[in-house]
């Protein structure tokens, strides 16, 4: 018994936390494990327990019996493999931004939304990175005190961008410190125009450039938003930054409640017994999250926590996740441990 598990995009940045946790993790069955990525990688062997498993080309005819797939390989091989697989009979958890703003796809942090998994039709939607580990801290804010208004900037690692960004701040900063001219080729974003060097440099460029000059990821942070908080009326609004950090998204948020008698410390102690969260908070003793400390780690680390000087029921923090793991891999997994729990997977066989 058990499910059979798909990983779609099993040799990217993603896609090897997938591994990982379904390894060491993961709360629900599993009789097998299917990795899958392009032809490209197709015969590489990758280790899974005591097992080697050999990475296969996607194909529709990969979805055989697979149970639950997990996707984490582009939003145009979600496009056109997620629905194969839910033909096919599988729950699909999608990492990529394709169908997320879809009103028949759940976009869901088990923490924030569960319930919006029992109108599935096959496939879930996980959140943007820099979303989720937003919603996250600020949710259990709204429910106890009400959220009229966000203002998010964002720092955001550039394994955000997969694999080939991580080397290519790494060759950077190695040419950099060599005194070597360096060759940008992957950010800001791949496929746009220009690409310019992120080592020792920021760029307040995610994504490519749409309406209103807003960045494609800070719609996302809109939008996504919204959708998981079901509250259509919130004024929410981002300023996305890439840093020279290869793993875990730090964000400064501004936000106001709806009660204006709130401190910081009611803010602090809500936070305190919240899910996923991880409160590290302690000016006196120099203690506030880092993503140093937040890589590898499954929670939200919030603090410098504080009231703004000029605003009634107005307060900053500082949120940092591995965006890798909560702002990816591991929200799917709990995705699919929740829908294990509430019974929403039906294995054929
Ligand atoms: P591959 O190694 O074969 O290129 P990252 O987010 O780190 O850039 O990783 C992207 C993942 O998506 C990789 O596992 C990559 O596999 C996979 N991928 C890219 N294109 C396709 C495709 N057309 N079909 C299936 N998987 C793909
Ligand atoms: C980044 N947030 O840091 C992006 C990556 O919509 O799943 C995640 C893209 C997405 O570049």
């Amino acid at each position: 018994s058990g499910y059979n598990v798909a990983v779609v995009g099993a040799t990217g940045a993603v896609g090897s936390r997938f591994i990982e946790l379904l390894e060491n993790e993961a709360a629900f069955p599993i009789k097998s494990v299917k990795l899958l990525a392009s032809k490209r990688s197709a015969g590489k062997q990758i280790k899974f327990n005591d097992q080697m498993l050999t990475v296969e080309e996607t194909t529709p005819e990969s979805f055989a019996g697979v149970d639950l797939a997990l996707f984490s390989a582009g939003g145009s091989v979600s496009a056109k493999f997620a629905p194969e697989a839910v033909k096919r009979g599988a729950v699909v958890v999608d990492n990529t931004s394709h169908f997320r703003m879809d009103p028949d796809v759940p976009l869901v942090v088990p923490e924030v939304n569960p319930q919006a998994l029992k109108r599935h039709h096959g496939i879930i939607a996980n959140p943007n990175c820099s979303t989720i580990q937003m919603v996250v801290a600020l949710e259990p804010i709204r429910q106890k005190f009400g959220l009229e208004q966000v203002i998010c900037s964002t720092y955001q690692a550039v394994s955000g961008a997969g694999q080939s960004a991580i080397n290519e701040l790494y060759k950077e900063s190695q040419q950099i410190i060599n005194n070597e001219p360096v060759s940008p080729q992957i950010l800001p974003v791949k496929g746009d125009k220009k690409h310019y060097q992120i080592a020792f440099n920021t760029l307040a460029q995610i994504d490519v450039f749409e309406n209103e000059d807003y960045t494609h990821e800070e719609w996302k942070m809109i939008n996504e938003t919204r959708k998981i908080m079901e509250t259509d009326d919130l004024k929410v609004t981002a300023t996305c930054v890439r840093i020279p950090v290869a793993l875990a998204h730090s964000e400064t948020v501004y936000f106001t409640t709806a009660d204006k008698d709130v401190t910081p410390d009611d803010i602090r102690t809500v936070l305190q017994t919240a899910p996923g969260v991880v409160v590290e908070d302690d000016p006196k003793h120099q203690i506030y999250p880092q993503p140093v400390n937040a890589e590898g780690k499954k929670d939200t680390f919030v603090g410098r926590i504080r009231r703004d000087m000029d605003n009634k029921g107005a307060f900053h923090m500082y949120v940092v996740s591995d965006n890798l793991l909560k702002g990816a891999a591991w929200n799917s997994v709990q995705i699919a441990e929740t829908l294990h729990k509430m019974d929403l997977i039906h294995p054929a066989n």
